[in-house]
């Protein structure tokens, strides 16, 4: 090996220490298994395969046919589906591949705001898709920080968005598609959900699912769906689906990445299994005694808790910002990521909350009892320091 790959895999190497010394509470993070992680690093990176399985526009395309055919076919039974794009190289893609397909440039498209808890390629003013479309946010009820499907109903009566987008990235609480479906009716515009955090979930069918209300959802693959960094696109809806299929290639992309759809189709297997489930059921239970030995210690949770595997705080009572908080977590070897709240009166580099989740350490078989220790542990973090017991505790998996 030449120095300048020495020099990477020196860096590699101490990731890997370090994903496996940290505790891990970022909610969109997880653990792939070893055999994802073997697909991806294959030498289906050397392999060109514009178009889709039975029609490319490369040879020598007949073994990747096979595993693209895989993927699309375990993600169709995982999700009860008739199609599915698995090209889309990530959620943010998926979500362009949606856009392309069903909007034109300058259309209105009604997500949640970024400090609601919605994603940047909902329509926020940084995003292509807040400068090429016309977004008109909705935002969480200011009293409850849940979603209030009467303003919601307002604002798409008034606006008449083209595309209303359900589903984010901090948002702890079930989404009622429902209602959202029956808004999309009311203004006549498509229903996009985003269901990147609680895909796994879904499949896990411990949440539910969008996909009788949807006219197309979209996800990550990484996140609660345990497979390599990547998206995907489902639908039932045929006439959406030819659409997709254009967008995504060749509207949006070249090549399909064959080494991550060989890690999705392998990750789609797992996600099969009996395993995945008991999996998903531990993630959601480990979030609910995490969330209560939270309230216990004192932290201020948004929405008062969560019905899924992901918590936002707002730290205020205990330090001055989520940056703080995150700094002083990492310091102790846990891992968060600092967000904003809803409404919140401070700048996104310096918020007033933190999101923590549970698949991660979840993958790695911690339990309620786990979760709750980590909760006091975060008391005592950010409040009057540690005590002997809790650093004994975090010495067992930070070295
Ligand atoms: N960055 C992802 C998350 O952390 O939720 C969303 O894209």
């Amino acid at each position: 090996m030449d120095k300048g790959a020495r020099i990477i895999f020196d860096l590699i190497d101490k990731e890997a220490y370090r994903q496996s010394h940290n505790i891990e509470l970022i909610a969109s993070e997880n653990f792939t298994s070893e055999a994802v992680r073997k697909a991806c690093g294959s030498i289906l990176t050397n392999k060109y395969a514009e178009g889709y399985p039975g029609r490319r526009y490369y040879g020598g395309c007949e073994f990747v046919d096979q595993i693209e055919q895989l993927a699309i076919d375990r993600c169709k039974e995982i999700f009860g589906v008739n199609y599915a794009n698995v090209q889309p190289h990530s959620g943010s893609n998926a979500n362009l591949g949606v856009y392309l397909a069903l909007l034109k440039p300058g259309d209105k498209l009604m997500g949640m705001s970024l400090s609601s808890g919605g994603h940047l390629t909902h329509g926020h003013k940084v995003s292509l898709t807040g400068q090429w479309f016309a977004p008109v946010p909705y935002d969480v009820d200011p009293q409850t920080h849940q979603l209030n499907y009467d303003l919601i109903y307002d604002k798409a009566m008034e606006e008449k968005p083209r595309l209303i987008i359900a589903g984010g990235s901090a948002y702890p609480r079930i989404i009622d598609f429902a209602k959202f479906r029956e808004i999309a009716d009311a203004c006549g515009a498509y229903l996009m959900v985003d269901m990147a955090h609680f895909a796994g979930l879904v499949a896990g069918k411990v949440y539910p699912s969008p996909i009788p209300y949807a006219d197309v959802v979209t996800s990550t693959t990484h996140k609660t769906l345990r497979g390599p960094r990547s998206g995907i696109i489902v639908t039932n809806n045929e006439e959406i689906a030819k659409k997709i299929d254009q967008a995504i290639m060749p509207g949006l992309q070249g090549g399909p990445l064959m080494h991550i759809i060989a890690g999705k189709a392998i990750a789609f297997g797992e996600v099969l299994t009996p395993d995945f489930k008991q999996y998903i059921k531990q993630v959601i239970d480990n979030a609910s005694a995490f969330a209560n030995r939270l309230l216990k210690n004192g932290f201020q949770l948004i929405t008062g808790g969560t019905d899924s595997h992901l918590i936002l705080i707002d730290v205020r009572n205990f330090v001055e910002s989520g940056k703080v908080a995150e700094q002083r977590l990492a310091e102790l070897g846990i891992t968060c990521n600092m967000n904003s709240i809803p409404f919140d009166p401070s700048p996104p580099m310096k918020p007033s909350g933190i999101r923590v989740g549970t698949p991660a350490m979840t993958t790695r078989g911690f339990k309620e009892a786990e979760f709750e220790k980590l909760a006091d542990i975060m008391a005592e973090a950010l409040g009057k320091g540690i005590s002997s017991t809790s650093k004994e505790f975090l010495q067992k998996f930070i070295k």
